[in-house]
């Protein structure tokens, strides 16, 4: 009971920062979680945290002369090695897992949806950095049209490069619901004012700024809403999760 007053009352201290925070928009977002009153108390804590922050972008004279590429360069599977030759015609994203309305989208409906573009800095764990100019749609926009069921907590992305030489053991990725709808997580179509190379993720990757470069999944075929990922591939949430990385990797 005390507990419940406590986070009542703290959810209320959530409001005052929400309604004095208007001016920093441009800064800062705020999800629309958070008038919903109920969850309030729960996201309060992001609020004192800088999760909503953006991340800093730059402009076109900022841009590295190339962007590389690490990993997978070309995925060996016979299913993407067909699609691409096919200029991703018949690739499909599919959205599904916790949501009431499961999603599929061509790349041509990707591209016909509206798009953000945003030059930002990449930064690779191996140590070293570039600055790109992505363009795609956010995936907060796609998560609406899917409607996330209230028990979804992560965002899976499933790529289509097997880490293996079986074959079976893909690259995948998560990130929580406050960075999915970040709006800077987009799934990034075009590079540099040019279609993704295959290089780097084609036809789609994600970009969430926030987050070291392993976060930003490349061949995104599927996104699948989960309570847990314990019982994905090896439970940690992602590939190099599975290998020892940290899952939340914020810069
Ligand atoms: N599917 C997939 N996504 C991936 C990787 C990968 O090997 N496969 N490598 C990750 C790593 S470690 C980095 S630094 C970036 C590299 O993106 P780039 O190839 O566009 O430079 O993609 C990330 N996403
Ligand atoms: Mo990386």
């Amino acid at each position: 009971m005390k507990r419940r007053a406590l986070l009542r009352s703290f959810g209320g201290l959530g409001t005052l920062l929400l309604a004095g925070c208007d001016r920093l928009s441009s800064s800062e977002w705020f999800p629309k979680v958070l008038e919903a009153g109920e969850q309030t108390s729960r996201s309060v804590q992001h609020l004192l945290t800088p999760r909503t922050a953006m991340a800093q972008e730059f402009t076109e004279a900022d841009l590295s002369p190339q962007f590389r590429s690490n990993g997978t360069a070309m995925p060996q599977s016979a299913e993407y090695v067909a699609l691409a030759k096919n200029s991703f015609v018949d690739w499909r994203l599919t959205i599904d897992g916790l949501v009431e309305k499961p999603q599929q989208f061509s790349l041509a409906e990707l591209r016909a949806m509206k798009s953000r573009t945003q030059i930002t800095r990449h930064d690779c764990v191996e140590g070293w950095s570039a600055i790109g100019k992505w363009k795609g749609v956010p995936l907060g926009d796609l998560l609406a049209l899917a409607k996330p069921k209230a028990t979804a907590r992560f965002a899976v992305f499933h790529c289509a490069d097997p880490m293996d030489d079986e074959g079976k053991d893909f690259y995948y990725e998560s990130i929580d619901m406050l960075d999915a709808y970040h709006p800077q997580t987009i799934l990034a179509y075009d590079l540099n004012d040019k279609t993704l190379p295959i290089q780097n993720g084609a036809p789609i990757r994600l970009r969430v700024e926030r987050q070291l470069g392993y976060k930003h999944a490349k061949y995104v075929h599927r996104v699948e809403l989960v309570e847990s990922f314990g019982k994905i591939a090896g439970g940690n949430g992602g590939y190099w999760e599975d290998n020892g990385y940290q899952w939340y990797a914020g810069i």
